[in-house]
């Protein structure tokens, strides 16, 4: 069974109460109960985590090391500022998914900067709830081939 982090980033707490329109319905509970249980049919355990405070997600980071095999992120606001992040993700060294849940390319010039897609596999933007679901499944079978390949 793989071990898989999925970190939620500045005031993704709020999912299903406001913003709607751009970032669903769904609660944080109910999306990480669906990455929980899509995670465990793919061959994974998922422990999710959401803090507002850059230095949480940088701590969490580093602690990944030697205890996940991956990790999923969406930064929020901190994608398109946090050099610190960027920096911890590149350090832990840990195959690593970007997921937004809106599209990023489609809004404000501002969010179309990413400090954190240079260290990621790849970003997956736009999807909504399915933005998660699809960063789960393409990690699982990253950390699959990568393991066949070193058999
Ligand atoms: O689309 C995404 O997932 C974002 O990472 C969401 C961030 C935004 O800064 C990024 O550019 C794109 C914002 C998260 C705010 O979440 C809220 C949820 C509900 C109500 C208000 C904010």
């Amino acid at each position: 069974m793989f071990r898989v982090l999925v970190l939620h980033g500045p005031n993704l707490n709020l999912l299903g109460t406001r913003e709607e329109s751009i970032y669903g319905t769904q609660t944080l509970g109910e999306i990480n109960a669906t990455i929980e249980k899509i995670a465990l049919e793919e061959g994974a355990r998922v422990e999710a985590k959401q803090s507002n405070s850059e230095g949480d997600l940088v701590t969490w980071i580093q602690e990944a090391h030697g205890c996940f095999d991956a990790i999923v992120i969406n930064p929020a606001a901190y994608t398109h500022t946090s050099i610190a992040i960027r920096d911890a993700l590149l350090a832990t060294g840990l195959p690593t998914v970007e997921v937004h849940l809106s599209n990023i390319y489609r809004r404000e010039g501002f969010r179309r900067r990413s400090f954190i897609a240079g260290v990621a596999l790849g970003q997956i933007s736009g999807f909504g709830v399915q933005s998660y679901v699809l960063a789960v499944k393409a990690v699982v079978a990253h950390l699959t081939n990568t393991e066949a390949r070193s058999r």
